[in-house]
């Protein structure tokens, strides 16, 4: 049985490449989930695609993706500092969680730099543009295939004590 992905994009990701090209890179968001579903097929994965503005919608696509994924791919854009309630999501649904983002917040404005999901994330990737999301999808499969195989990834081992 394929693995079965689930990313998903937070608030104005909707607008990439209408705006901000140095700081998120040119392609669209149609674009970049093109680049992600090639790579999946060539990992043999299944993968869904949600993006909202809504912190509620992306709680509950969480939340449904219990039910039905391996683990999750996802750039919470701004709400990755703000939302209490994503980062107990990402706790309550014990599937993996991998954070990406397009930019490295680290060497933006200090609002940026701290983020609610890091911890309970088996790993981050960010500063890559749109090759983040690939990096992420990658490092996701590394974490199931560890955990099929009985091992556990130092992200995971990490994610297990939050
Ligand atoms: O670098 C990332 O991927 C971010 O998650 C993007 C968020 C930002 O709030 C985070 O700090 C870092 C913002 C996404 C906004 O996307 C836009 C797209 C087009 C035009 C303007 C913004």
């Amino acid at each position: 049985m394929p693995y079965q992905i689930l990313v998903l994009h937070g608030p104005n990701l909707n607008l990439l490449g209408e705006r901000e090209p140095e700081v998120y890179g040119a392609l669209t968001l149609d674009e970049i989930n093109r680049r992600i579903e090639t790579r999946a097929r060539e990992a043999s994965a299944d993968v869904r695609f949600f993006q909202s503005n809504s912190e509620g919608a992306l709680v509950d696509a969480l939340h449904d993706a219990r039910t039905w994924a391996d683990g999750v791919v996802a750039n919470f854009g701004a709400y990755t500092h703000t939302s209490v309630a994503l980062r107990d999501a990402i706790s309550a649904i014990k599937i993996p969680v991998v954070e990406v983002h397009l930019s490295n917040v680290h060497a933006r404005e200090l609002f940026r730099h701290h983020s609610f999901m890091s911890a309970v994330c088996p790993g981050v990737v960010m500063g890559f543009g749109w090759q983040s999301y690939i990096l992420g999808f990658d490092g996701l499969i590394y974490t199931l295939d560890a955990r099929e195989a009985g091992r556990v990834t130092p992200g995971l081992q990490t994610r297990l004590r939050n």
